[in-house]
C-alpha cells in the first residue's frame, strides 16, 4: 500500500501513526505542494492523505484510512474514547493553524523542495489567512491564547503511553496535533503533554518536525 502525503500534514500523520503502531510498513510518496496532477490522478480533487491499496484502489479521509488499517489483523486501538478529547481536538486546529501555517514552509520539508512549490503554498495560505510574516509577529499572543487548551489537555492525559490510559482513536486525534504544535519555537507544552508527546513519538519511531 502506498500513502500519498505532505510531511507537515497532521491528517496524514494520523495514518502514519496507526501504521507505525501496527508495525505495518507503508510505502510513502511525499507530494510536492504544487503537484495537483498526482493528487487528482487518483481522486477528483487536490487532497492528501490518499492511501492506494494493494488492489490499486484509492482511499480518502484520514479517519476512514485509520479504521481500515486498524481492522487489518489484530486491533490495537482498544481503549475507550472520551468526548472531551474529541471536543479538544476539534477546537484546537483553527487556533493552531495561525501559528503553524506561517511556519511549515520555513522548515525545509520535502513538499516544498522547489521554489514553485514553496510559492504555491505561500500564496494559497496568504489567501486563506492573510500575510504569513504578519502572523509570525503575533506568535506570543497566539501562544498565550492556546496555552489554556494545552493546560486542559494536560489535565486530561491519563498516561504518557495513551491519552485515555489505553491506546484509542483519541490518541490518533491528539498526537498529530501535538506534532504540528511542536514546530512552533517558543511554545512549551505543560509537563504531562510534553511527556506524552515525547513518549508517543519515540514509541512510534518518529522524530519531531524541525522548529521555526
Ligand atoms: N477530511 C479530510 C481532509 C484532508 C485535508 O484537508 N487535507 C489537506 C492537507 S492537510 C489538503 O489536502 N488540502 C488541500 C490542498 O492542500 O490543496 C481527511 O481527514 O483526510
Amino acid at each position: 500500500m502506498r500513502l500519498y502525503l505532505f510531511e507537515h500534514c497532521s491528517l496524514c500523520f494520523r495514518v502514519r501513526m496507526i501504521a507505525a503502531l501496527k508495525h505495518l510498513h507503508l510505502q510513502e510518496t511525499v507530494v510536492l505542494e504544487d503537484d495537483s496532477a498526482t493528487m487528482t490522478k487518483f481522486v477528483e480533487k487536490r487532497v492528501v492523505p490518499i492511501l492506494v491499496k494493494d488492489d490499486g484502489k484509492p482511499m480518502l479521509e484520514s479517519m476512514d484510512i485509520v479504521h481500515y488499517i486498524e481492522n487489518l489483523g489484530e486491533r490495537i486501538l482498544t481503549g475507550p474514547e472520551r468526548s472531551e478529547i474529541a471536543t479538544w481536538a476539534d477546537r484546537v486546529p483553527p487556533k493552531l493553524s495561525l501559528l503553524t501555517w506561517p511556519r511549515y514552509s520555513l522548515l525545509g520539508l520535502p513538499e516544498f523542495a522547489t521554489v514553485a512549490a514553496l510559492d504555491h503554498y505561500n500564496v494559497r495560505k496568504r489567501k486563506a489567512i492573510g500575510d504569513l510574516a504578519e502572523h509570525r509577529l503575533h506568535t506570543r499572543q497566539y501562544i498565550n491564547e492556546l496555552m489554556p487548551d494545552f493546560e486542559e489537555l494536560d489535565r486530561l492525559i491519563e498516561s504518557p503511553r495513551a491519552v485515555n490510559g489505553t491506546l484509542s482513536v483519541d490518541d490518533i486525534r491528539v498526537l498529530p496535533l501535538l506534532r504540528s504544535a511542536a514546530v512552533v519555537k517558543g511554545l512549551r507544552f505543560p509537563t504531562k503533554v510534553r511527556d506524552y508527546f515525547a513518549t508517543m513519538m519515540t514509541h512510534i519511531g518518529y522524530a519531531p518536525l524541525p522548529t521555526a
